[in-house]
C-alpha cells in the first residue's frame, strides 16, 4: 500500500455533498476508491513528494521520556482531540507527557509557555506554533538545547529545526470549502473568508486554497477575509458589518472552529440563514449543533488525535535515534446533517478525554 498517496479534502467534498455521507480523506485505504486525480472534477490529488501520510508506532521506547505538548491555546477542542491522542499512545509506548496552552492563539502568550518547559528540560516537544515569524527563534533555541521539538498542526517559517511536522492538508481544505460553497450556490455569487490572524500556517493556507479557487471561478467574486482574533463574539461582529455592507453574500469559508461558531452566529443575528451558505474547519461540539440547526453547511474535520499519535511516534522514534519522515499530512472527514450522527460521528472532536 502506497503510503504516500494521501488525498486533499477537494475531490472528496464534492462526492461528500451530494451523496450526504461520510467521506474520509485518510489517506491510504480511500486513496484506493477515489478517483485519480485526472478523473476527478474537484481535483483529488496525490500529497507532494517527499510528504507521507503516517508515523509508524515504534516498539516500545526503552526509557520513560519526558514528552511535553504545547498547544495552540488551551481549551479548544481541536487540541484537546490531539491531546487524547498524544496521551494514549503516550501510554502505549512507556513514555510521560503533560500538556499545556497559552489562553489565546497568541505568540505572545505561547512564547513563555516553551520557555518555561524548554528550562525543565524535557526530551521532546509538541508545539503547534501560533505564529510563523514570532516562535521561530523560541523554537530555534529549543532544538539548540537538544530538545527533540515536533510541530503539529502548525508550523515556522523554517521548519527543519523540527524532526517532523504533522498537519492537514490545509490549502487542500480551503479549495474543498469553495468547491462546497460553489455546489451549494451554483449561480454563483459574493463570497469571503473569516479567519483567526495572518501569520498562521495553517489558517493561511486554508484561505489561500480558498481564495485561489474564488477567484478561478469567474461567477464568484471574493470580498476578501477578515480577521477575528480567535474570538467568537468578534467573527459574529464582523459577519454582521460584513452582511451589512454587502447584503447579497452567498457563502462564507470560516477557517477554524472558534471562526465558524461566530461566523454562524453572525448570520443567525442577521436572519439570513437561508442565504448564506457557511462552510467550516473543523467539527467541535458547537459547529455539529450549528451544523444540525442548519446554520452551517459542512464542516471539514481534521484528525487531531491522529497528529496527536504520529507526533508521539515522531519524538520517541527521533529519541530511540531512528530517522523521521519530515512531513506528513494527514486526512479529512467531511461531515454534513445527513452523516453526523452516522458513520462521520467520530470523527467529532471531542471535550474530553
Ligand atoms: O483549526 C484548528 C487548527 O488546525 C488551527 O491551526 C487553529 O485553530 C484550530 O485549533 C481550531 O480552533
Amino acid at each position: 500500500m502506497n503510503r504516500t498517496t494521501a488525498l486533499t479534502a477537494a475531490g472528496l467534498l464534492l462526492m461528500a455533498l451530494p451523496l450526504a455521507a461520510c467521506t474520509s480523506s485518510k489517506p491510504a485505504e480511500t486513496a484506493q476508491q477515489a478517483p485519480s486525480p485526472a478523473q476527478s472534477p474537484g481535483g483529488a490529488t496525490a500529497a507532494p513528494t517527499g510528504t507521507e501520510s503516517s508515523i509508524p508506532a515504534p516498539q516500545k521506547a526503552s526509557k520513560n521520556y519526558n514528552l511535553q505538548f504545547i498547544q495552540g491555546v488551551a481549551g479548544d477542542e481541536f487540541y484537546i482531540t490531539m491531546q487524547c491522542g498524544i496521551q494514549a499512545q503516550a501510554a502505549k509506548l512507556g513514555v510521560s507527557v503533560k500538556t499545556q496552552g497559552p489562553q489565546k492563539f497568541d505568540p505572545t502568550l505561547q512564547k513563555p509557555v516553551l520557555d518555561s518547559v524548554v528550562a525543565g528540560k524535557p526530551d521532546a516537544i509538541l508545539i503547534a506554533p501560533t505564529d510563523v515569524t514570532a516562535m521561530q527563534s523560541p523554537l530555534n533555541a529549543a532544538a539548540q538545547a537538544g530538545i527533540k521539538i515536533v510541530l503539529v498542526d502548525t508550523t515556522v517559517k523554517d521548519p527543519s529545526i523540527a524532526v517532523s511536522a504533522i498537519a492537514s492538508d490545509n490549502e487542500g481544505g480551503g479549495k474543498a470549502a469553495f468547491e462546497a460553497i460553489k455546489q451549494l450556490n451554483p449561480n454563483g455569487g459574493k463570497v469571503m473568508a473569516m479567519s483567526v490572524n495572518p501569520g498562521i500556517s495553517t489558517t493561511d493556507a486554508r484561505v489561500k486554497g480558498f481564495e485561489e479557487a474564488v477567484k478561478a471561478d469567474p461567477k464568484f467574486t471574493y470580498l476578501g477575509v477578515q480577521y477575528d482574533k480567535d474570538d467568537p463574539a468578534t467573527a459574529a461582529n464582523l459577519m454582521g458589518s460584513a452582511l451589512q455592507k454587502d447584503p447579497d453574500i452567498v457563502g462564507v469559508f470560516a477557517t477554524n472552529l472558534f471562526s465558524a461558531e461566530g461566523t454562524a452566529t453572525g448570520v443567525r443575528q442577521s436572519g439570513k440563514q437561508q442565504q448564506v451558505k457557511i462552510v467550516g474547519f473543523d467539527a467541535g461540539p458547537n459547529q455539529v449543533k450549528d451544523l444540525k440547526q442548519g446554520t452551517i453547511q459542512a464542516l471539514v474535520a481534521q484528525e487531531p488525535g491522529v497528529i496527536g499519535e504520529y507526533g508521539v511516534n515522531a519524538a520517541v522514534t527521533a529519541l530511540e535515534g531512528g530517522q523521521v519522515t519530515p512531513k506528513v499530512q494527514t486526512g479529512f472527514t467531511i461531515i454534513t446533517k445527513d452523516n453526523v450522527d452516522g458513520e462521520a460521528a467520530g470523527a467529532v472532536y471531542k471535550s474530553s478525554c
